[in-house]
Order: C-alpha cells, then structure tokens, then sequence
C-alpha cells in the first residue's frame, strides 16, 4: 500500500527519493509525489499514474533540494486524483506524507475550517497538514507542533513532515503504520520500508507505536508515546539488493515462483542443522509457551488464511490438537470464546497487515498470552507483539500475488505441527525422522514441479480466453484449490471459485458446461478414487477438466479431460508441492491476458489498512 520515503543530506535528495519510491512501487499505489524544501520555498510534484511519469515532470521542472519526501498513495479517502495524492501542504509552509487513516478526520476537519483553513483535498491526510500548521502557528516548534497535533488524531497512521520554517528537521510519527529511520554518514532517512533507503544505508531503527522521531543531517532524536526521549536499537538490515531486482526474469511473480526451491531450504535451514523439531525454533522461551498448549487458534487473511486452514489438516492429525483457522477481519469484531491456554498462531508476509495484527491485540486483550507469529520480515510489527516466532527465510517478496511466502509459510506451520506433536508425546523417534527427511527432499520436489511449466504454458492458453473457472480439491489439497482459484483471480482477472470436490453436487455443479473449464487438484492420497468420481460428474456434463496429479496416480486422458502429473506423490507434504503448478497456471494465464502480472488492478502488496 502506501509508501514513505524521506531524506535530509548535503548532496540533492531528489534522485534518493525517486529511486526510493521506486522500489516501493511493488506495495501498489495509483498515484505518487514528493516535495523538498528548496531555499524559501515548498516545491511539490505529483502525478497519477506511475513513479516514472512524477519522475519526468520532477525533471522538467528542475527539482533538486536536500530535504525532501515522498510517498505512493493507494487511496483511501478521496479518489485516484491529483489533488488527492500526496505530500499535502499546508499554507505553503509545510508539507506532509501519510500512511493510514485518520477515523476522526470529519471533526478535525470541521475545527480547522473554523480556524481559516481551507481544503483542497477529499483526504484525510490534508487534516494532518494543516493540524500541524495551526500548532506550529501557535508558537510550538516542527516537532512539537507534530507531536502535539498526533495526540489530537485517532487511527493509523506513519507521517513524514518537512517545513520551509526549520529546512534543518525532517520529523516523523508513527501509529499503527510502520516506519523507521535509515542512519547514513552526514544524512538521515526515513521510509515505511527498508527497500526504500536500502540504497543508501542499512543502519536502520524501527520506529515503536506512539514513537515520534526528529530527524537532521547530524543527528536522530526518538521519543515514546509520552514524548520522553528513549534509545531504539540499531539493526543493520540484510534485505539484499538482488532480492529487490528483475535479474533475467519477466516479472517478479515469475522470480519468486522460481525461487521456492531456494526459498524452502532456507526456511528449514535451522532444523536441518539440529535434525529435530524443537521448541527452541520458536523462540526461547518457547518450551514453556507450547508444553500445556490445549489448541490452536490460526488468524490470518487472503493467502496466509489458506496456508492456515492447510495446515489445520496437519495439526489436528498429527498433533492431535484441535484447530481453528478463522479471517483476522472477522475474528477482531466477533465476541470470541477464548481459552487462554490456546495458542493464537497469526500468519502474515509482511508482518504489517493490520488486520492481523489488530486481530492479535484483540486475541490478547481477550487473555490470550500465547502468541506465534509466522512472518516474512524481521522485526516487522506482527512478531514484535508476539511472544514467539518462526520467520520464514523467503526472501524479500516483491509481486503483490505472494507466491514463495505461502510455501514457506506452509513449511513453519509443518514445523510448528511436529513440534507440537512432540511436545504432545504424539511424535516417535522414527516419525520425526520421517518427517525430517520429507523435508530435506522438499525443494527437490518443488523443483521437479517447477519442470512441469511447458506443459502448464500450454494449459494456460486454453484458459486465458475464458471468464470463470472452477477449482475442485479434497482434504489438504482443498485449500490449495482455493490457494489456485484465488491467484488466478488476482492477476488475470478470471472469475474463479474453488470447491471441496465433494461438494460440487450441492451447488456448483449447476455452473458446469463447455465454457467453464474445471481445475481439479487430485493428488495419489487416500481421497484420490473419491476425487475421480467428482470428475466423472463433471464429465457427464460436457465440462472440460485440467487435472493436476502425481505420476502413479492412473488417471485417463481424453479430448475432455488433460492431466498434468507431478513426478511422484511426496506424502504429508503434497500440498507444497501442488501449491506450484497452480502459481504457475495462473501466471502464465495472466500472461496469455496481458495483465500487469506484478501489480494487479485495485490490489496492494502490504495491507496497511483495514
Ligand atoms: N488515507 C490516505 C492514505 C492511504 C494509505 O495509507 N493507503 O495505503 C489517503 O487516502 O490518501
């Protein structure tokens, strides 16, 4: 979603900002802007559309400066124009990034049109802009009129101000929306995302909830919520910089689907070295937090919600622990049961998505103490509330459809799974070397997958005229049906529902005809005789079927029925393995439409709002 890029320095910050909104370009946004503070004036460039046209007219109007911001916006409030993009400006003074919403902006709004201001904007954001102004009017300097303003605010939000009065002072704040401050030699950053500044330096702090930061060329002053100035640690960030470009490929969807044979052995790294499953790969303290663990509660959204619900097939088999999978979205605003002695296990790439971690809060203001969060990103928001964690080692994921996340993610709950079971005393010695070793020749598997591609290009042609799709899974492989329907939705714009195949009788086989081409998951497990009869159903009524199954599984072709066949059925890991010529058959379909495969209409890749 919305992205944040600041700069002060000795040297012109124009290209810094450019070149960090650029990279910020993967979270999805409609329109961007900057503004620099440039002698006695605040110049401001914005434009619709992409980065590179706000860059074409930041260069034609000779922007240069050493203080400046920048931000993408993906609208909340306030349509794609303009006028609504960001920074805001406040009485040609100051100038104001934003991410998140400010809920009570309509009185705000109301007060400051008493006070003389006037709105250009329908944004929230612009409240922010003129609040400031109004306390900065009143005598306070850039960082308490800030401070003092966001005490006035409720909601989200990270901001990043700059102001002709104090050319010296970049400030910044930070509520529900992350934010850090990049250390350089004689120049300081700010940015809602590491990949922004990664260019200029890795020193980073993240910002706390409440934290308000005064940023200058020599200097970075942090206060907490009450506004005491407090030290935050320095991490140095290991995002590397190839993680963050093309290389050879089309797209960074088409980068990372690759990638998961890679993506895979590093998530396992760690067990693979100890050879067990042990708390510790949680966390410390883990042991403690996951002995007397009576349930699993998992909340999540879109893709991380399917890996969750796959992985309640493996906690309740294998562990023997009940287990719920329930949307972040609707578990927040529901009057939960909750057993404190449940483990509340949250599932998000980014770390940041504010569902989730909303959902979290609530989880524990409910007594829930128990907390594991399954994440992509160090030191990102979700795992700093959580007391344990288990970060996947995807590497940064660029494309909006998340593809290498959900494998991995997928892999940390298998490890959570056995090592509950462990701890269950439902895991003997020669199962978890069972298991252990299903997992040393996962990324084998995967890539024996990722060989299936020519035929899946050939596949995806078929399908890219078509409007609707139906996916057809049984037991674990259910929510990789959904996983395939949902991809495919996202990035080619194919109407596409998934099923329990066994479900298919009670509704939508009705849709069913030459038009409406069927995927069908159909792995060589217990279920597969079952899923042949489905097929047989959907046969009988002139609907073409594109089955994914494994090479023992003696399925027949036909003019109505194509098949592709994975290798080998690899067990209790099947779902890993399946979740990949579905990433590939949407892509490839996306592609045959011609769609902005990487960045998907209305779609953004972290999200920071709800
Ligand atoms: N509410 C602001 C910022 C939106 C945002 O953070 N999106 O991710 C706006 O609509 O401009």
């Amino acid at each position: 979603m919305c992205g944040i890029v600041g700069a002060i320095a000795d040297r012109d910050v124009v290209p810094v900002l450019i070149d960090g909104l650029k990279r910020l370009e993967y979270r999805g946004y409609d329109s961007a802007g900057i503004a620099v503070i440039d002698g006695d004036d605040v110049r401001r460039v914005r434009r619709t559309g992409r980065v590179a046209e706000m860059e074409n007219a930041a260069a034609q109007e000779n922007f240069h400066a050493r203080l400046g911001i920048g931000h993408t916006r993906w609208a909340t409030h306030g349509g794609v124009t303009e006028t609504n993009a960001h920074p805001h400006i406040s009485f040609g003074e100051l100038a104001v990034v934003h991410n998140g919403i400010i809920e009570n902006h309509e009185q705000q709004r109301d007060r400051l049109r008493a006070e003389g201001y006037v709105f250009e904007s329908q944004t929230d954001t612009e409240v922010i802009a003129h609040l400031i102004h109004f306390h900065q009017k009143r005598g306070l300097d850039l960082l308490a009129a800030m401070q003092t303003a966001v005490r006035e605010l409720e909601g989200a939000y990270a901001i990043a101000v700059v102001s002709k009065r104090e050319p010296g002072h970049l400030v910044a704040a930070r509520m529900g929306c992350p934010l850090l401050v990049g250390l350089g030699d004689g120049e300081n950053f700010v940015a809602s995302d590491v990949s922004a500044i990664v260019q200029a330096t890795r020193r980073v702090i993240f910002l706390d909830e409440g934290d308000t930061a005064d940023v200058t060329r020599e200097s970075v002053r942090i206060f907490d919520a009450s506004g005491t100035p407090i030290e935050r640690e320095v991490h140095v960030s290991d995002v590397s910089l190839a993680s963050l470009e093309l290389g050879p490929y089309r797209h960074f969807m088409q980068k990372e689907i690759h990638e998961q044979p890679r993506a895979v052995a590093d998530t396992i790294e760690a067990l693979m070295d100890d050879g067990k499953f042990t708390a510790e790969l949680f966390g410390k303290d883990a042991g403690e937090v996951l002995r007397d663990v009576e349930g699993v509660q998992i909340l999540a959204c879109g893709t991380s919600y399917y890996a969750g619900l796959t992985a309640r097939y493996w906690i309740e088999a294998i562990s023997g622990l009940p287990c719920t999978v329930e949307i972040a979205s609707e578990y927040r605003y529901r009057d939960v049961y909750a057993n404190p002695k449940n483990l509340i296990v949250t599932i998000s790439q980014s770390g940041e998505t504010l569902d989730t971690m909303e959902a979290l809060k609530y989880a524990k203001s409910r007594g829930h103490e128990k907390t594991l969060s399954i994440c992509n990103v160090p030191e990102s928001a979700i795992p700093r509330a959580s007391k344990l964690v288990y970060y996947t080692r995807a590497g940064a994921e660029i494309g909006v459809a998340s593809t290498k996340a959900f494998t991995t993610q997928l892999v940390a709950l298998f490890t959570l799974t056995c090592t509950l079971a462990k701890l269950q005393g439902r895991l003997d010695g020669a199962q978890e070397l069972a298991y252990i070793e299903a997992l040393r020749q996962l990324p084998g598997s995967v890539q024996h997958a990722l060989n299936l591609e020519p035929q899946i290009v050939a596949w995806s042609e078929r399908f890219a005229p078509k409007q609707h799709a139906l996916f057809l899974g049984r037991g674990v492989h259910y929510p990789i049906a959904l996983e395939g329907a949902l991809k495919l939705k996202e990035i080619s714009y194919i109407h596409a529902e998934a099923y329990p195949a066994g479900e298919l009788k009670h509704g939508p086989l009705a849709l069913v005809d030459e038009a409406m081409p069927v995927v069908v998951i159909a792995p060589n497990d217990a279920l597969l005789e079952k899923v042949k009869s489905n097929i047989q159903e959907v046969r009988a009524r002139g609907g073409e079927m594109f089955v994914f199954t494994d090479a023992d599984s003696r399925f027949g072709e036909s003019e109505q029925v194509h098949v592709i066949r994975t290798p080998r059925h690899v067990g209790v890991l099947s779902p890993i393995v399946h979740a990949i010529p579905v990433q590939l058959l949407a892509y490839h379909a996306a592609l045959a439409r011609g769609t902005d495969v990487d960045k998907p209409r209305n779609l953004a890749k972290s999200v920071t709002v709800e």
